[in-house]
């Protein structure tokens, strides 16, 4: 696993560790927030396909077997939605990316939600077959159901330009992770306006960055 390669950079966070794997969406919400926040932790690359996630070492911190997983000093999180927003009370001053008024840390809840209980098992649901079943495409029932949160998705964007309103929070930094592999899977049709919209808010995975947010 990542000990060989791990990036031991911790400027700020010297205590944090995140487990991860570069294809997981989850895991790279996880990484955008530190970017956006400016932040270097430890990160530890784990190897799904060779079933590294399931070593003894990461089964104790999570019993789920999943990743990404976070450790700050006795603190362990193994949800990225739980990590985020963990990541960003904890050590962003900021309250742009989670508005510390009730309400707009609703409408963020909000969006996490959407992402962590539809969207986030759609990808699974479309994308497992192919990762452990030698299935080579994306089931018809799949595409129906990424298409029709597609539809949704640009129905939450009309006459807005981010998910949670004027400027992205980590609402949008998850969706908009979980919509760049989706996009892969089932590509978002380009040419109308408003998919045009939502492609326009997905980040580039080269560096993982969708833009500055604690400005
Ligand atoms: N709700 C969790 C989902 C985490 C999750 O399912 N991660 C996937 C990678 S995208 C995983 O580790 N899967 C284990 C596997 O593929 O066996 C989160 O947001 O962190």
């Amino acid at each position: 696993m990542g000990a060989g390669r791990s990036k031991a950079v911790a400027t700020g966070l010297k205590y944090c560790t995140l487990w991860k794997a570069d294809r997981s969406p989850a895991c790279r919400a996880v990484m955008m927030v530190l970017d956006s926040m400016d932040l270097n932790i430890t990160e530890v690359d784990v190897n799904l396909d060779k079933g590294e996630h399931r070593a003894p070492e990461i089964a104790v911190m999570n019993p789920l077997q999943t990743l990404p997983i976070l450790k700050d000093r006795e603190l362990v999180l193994h949800d990225s939605h739980a990590i985020c927003t963990y990541l960003v009370s904890r050590y962003c001053s900021s309250s742009r990316l989670l508005p510390q008024d009730p309400g707009g840390r609703s409408v963020v809840d909000q969006i996490l939600h959407f992402n962590s209980s539809i969207l986030y098992p759609r990808f699974q649901a479309a994308a497992y077959p192919i990762l452990y079943e030698n299935c080579n495409f994306v089931l018809p029932q799949q595409i129906y159901d990424i298409e029709s949160a597609y539809k949704d998705l640009e129905s939450m964007l009309i006459s807005k330009q981010w998910f949670t309103g004027c400027w992205p929070t980590l609402g949008d930094i998850a969706l908009c992770s979980t919509l760049s592999t989706l996009d892969v899977l089932v590509p978002i049709d380009k040419t109308s306006p408003g998919r045009a919209v939502l492609i326009s808010s997905l980040p580039t995975y080269a560096d993982r960055k969708i833009c500055s947010f604690h400005k």
